[in-house]
């Protein structure tokens, strides 16, 4: 398929350490994946699902200690530690290297190495990379195929350049206790193993396009950022886009896909989804920032996905699509999950694969069953979608999951302030990771689990970013969902109406919306925001746009802690938003 050497060789390394019995080079035909698919039907390692009602789709279940994103054992393996930064776990490359190469040794005795080249971005893209991972799971390489532009396609893109990320992957024994996720950005390298499950294992996702693609972005004037990426279309035709960084689980997926309350559609506006995940963004000709999906397909949430939240995400994933860890509806052969409908199958598998039905305690999806499915059956996928040169972007907005602190949303005063609202982004930890659910943690611009080097050059960069923008940079916002009433509800209605926050924040970026000035930014009152047909009142709007100055006080000493941990990487311009935000706040 390829007479690059650069691939070849590494490829034979790759297969002298692993030792499988066979290789397959993935061509990204239909035919091939077809073939893999029956394979794994005999084996379980997928179960076929009701043809009739989900054509294409296929039930996988992970192994029950291998259901997340782990943390704890994801390396930044650089030369010096200081460059991976406060905020990363750190390997040294002198150590990791032979570490791993043990674990890796004969890893796949018995399998079959699947080698997939992958392209993440449109292809013809300037921003498009491109990698090949190795791995030992027909899962994985299904997935690959939904998630990046894989097969013959990126080797061709590829020619014979050595600028190409070596990914290698093994499920190895699946041990918990022997799982690494490593990075090596100095090398352009990923190794992961013990470990078959979403951002673990599918490689192009979090390990290249932010780990290894923030360091690329940081060396070569870009970013690459955890942001989702929604166009609004006016009634005159014209679209605008916002790129959004929310924490995993706070909210991306569905703000990429939200259909317009009925007083918008019924003016003309129609909102597109062009990327719900990782946003790769540089400065283009005329000088504003555009961004392009790094990604062809969903890793999404499955629970609370219904008909009602997200209609789009339910469409998509009604063929060619791999559901993982959610419950087997034995009636009709269908997937089901917390949250998708009130009536629970009678007779179900729970995602263990258990017999489940509604009387027992436990869940019948896990928290983070996920669905992998190909953005093109988004039914309001972008037509921008597959543009090489991307979308530019009016505004970008911060927001995670704050039961009171943060404001419904507000605007950063200035780019720099901006990338001070980012740097202090804090939210509840949620299942897209091990570890407790619901702590409040600090998690800048969405990054903490994916910044690939050391968040205080990370914010250096994003400085930098807006110097170069200039007056052209999109302005900067925040904004919180998830404000609790005192019983624990949520106040907003979120989903959908979210739309009318972002009509403002666009009427602010063309300069039309109204807003006072408060000690954190810009904020609207409970006027500035559409509320017809809406059953919610300008009272408890002015609620959730409230912001205690005593609850900040407190949570900027939190944040002076966190700031602390970076000496003198911090920048001075952070320190000084932070200093003035004090005074402000009295
Ligand atoms: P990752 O794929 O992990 O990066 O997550 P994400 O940021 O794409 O989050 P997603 O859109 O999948 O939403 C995660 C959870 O938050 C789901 O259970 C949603 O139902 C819920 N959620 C999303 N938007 C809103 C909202 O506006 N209000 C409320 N209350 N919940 C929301
Ligand atoms: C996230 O956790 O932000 C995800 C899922 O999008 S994973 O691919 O596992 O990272
Ligand atoms: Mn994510």
């Amino acid at each position: 398929m390829t007479t690059n050497k650069t691939v070849l060789t590494w490829v034979d390394e790759a297969v002298a350490l692993c030792k499988p019995d066979h290789v397959l080079w993935i061509d990204g035909s239909d035919k091939q994946a077809d073939t893999l698919r029956q394979e794994a039907f005999g084996t379980g390692e997928l179960i076929p699902l009701n043809q009739d009602k989900l054509p294409g789709c296929v039930l996988h279940r992970s192994d029950v200690n291998d259901v997340a994103r782990v943390e704890d054992r994801t390396f930044i393996c650089c030369r010096r530690k200081e460059d991976a930064g406060p905020t990363n776990n750190w390997f040294d490359p002198k150590e990791a290297y032979p570490t791993l190469r043990k674990l890796y040794d004969g890893c796949m005795k018995g399998r079959t190495m699947y080698v997939i080249p992958f392209v993440m971005g449109p292809l013809g893209s300037p921003s498009a990379k491109i990698g090949v991972e190795v791995t030992d799971s027909i899962y994985v390489t299904l997935s690959m195929l939904i998630m990046t532009r894989a097969g013959q396609c990126a080797l061709d893109e590829l020619g014979q350049s050595n600028d190409w990320v070596r990914c290698l992957h093994s499920k190895a024994e699946l041990d918990p206790a022997k799982r690494y996720i490593c990075h090596f950005p100095e090398d352009n390298a990923i190794w992961s193993i013990n470990s078959g499950y979403g951002g673990n294992a599918l490689m192009g996702k979090k390990c290249f396009a932010l780990r290894i693609a923030s360091y690329q972005a940081k060396t070569e004037g870009w970013m690459a950022e955890h942001m989702m990426i929604l166009g609004i279309q006016d009634p005159q035709g014209n679209t605008r886009y916002v790129a959004a960084a929310f924490p995993s689980a706070c909210g991306k997926t569905n703000l990429a896909m939200l259909i317009p309350p009925e007083i918008y559609q019924e003016k003309g506006y129609k909102a597109w989804c062009v990327g719900d995940d990782i946003a790769w963004m540089r400065i283009g000709e005329d000088g504003r920032l555009y961004a392009i999906n790094a990604e062809k397909g969903f890793f999404g949430v499955a629970p609370g996905t219904n008909a009602k939240s997200n209609p789009n995400a339910l469409a998509t994933t009604t063929r060619n699509t791999i559901f993982t860890n959610v419950a087997l509806n034995l009636d009709d052969n269908t997937v089901w999950w917390e949250g998708l409908d009130k009536n629970p199958p009678k007779n179900a598998l729970d995602w263990k694969g258990n017999p489940w039905n509604p009387d027992m305690e436990v869940k019948a999806a896990h928290p983070n069953s996920r669905f992998t499915a190909p953005a093109e059956n988004c039914p309001v996928i972008s037509d921008q979608f597959n543009d090489p040169q991307g979308v530019p972007i009016d505004a970008i907005i911060f927001g995670g999951r704050r039961a009171k602190t943060a404001p419904l949303v507000y605007q950063a005063r200035d780019w720099e302030h901006g990338v001070f609202v980012g740097s202090i982004m804090a939210s509840e930890t949620t299942a897209a990771t091990t570890g407790k659910v619901g702590v409040v943690r600090r998690d800048p611009m969405a990054m903490l689990p994916f910044c690939g080097y050391n968040m205080g050059d990370y914010w250096q960069h994003w400085l930098e970013m807006g110097k170069k923008l200039g007056d052209k940079a999109p302005k900067i916002f925040n904004v919180n969902w998830f404000r609790l009433d005192d019983e624990g509800h949520f106040i907003w209605p979120g989903f959908g109406d979210n739309m009318r926050v972002i009509m403002w924040i666009l009427g602010r970026a063309d300069g039309t919306a109204n807003a006072v000035e408060t000690a954190i930014g810009y904020e609207p009152t409970p006027d500035d925001i559409n509320l017809d047909g809406l059953d919610f009142s300008k009272e408890q709007l002015a609620e959730i746009l409230e912001v205690d100055p005593a609850l900040w006080r407190e949570d900027m000493e939190s944040v002076e802690q966190f700031y602390a941990r970076f000496g003198d990487k911090l920048p001075k311009e952070l320190k000084a938003q932070l200093e003035a935000l004090k005074k402000r706040l009295g």
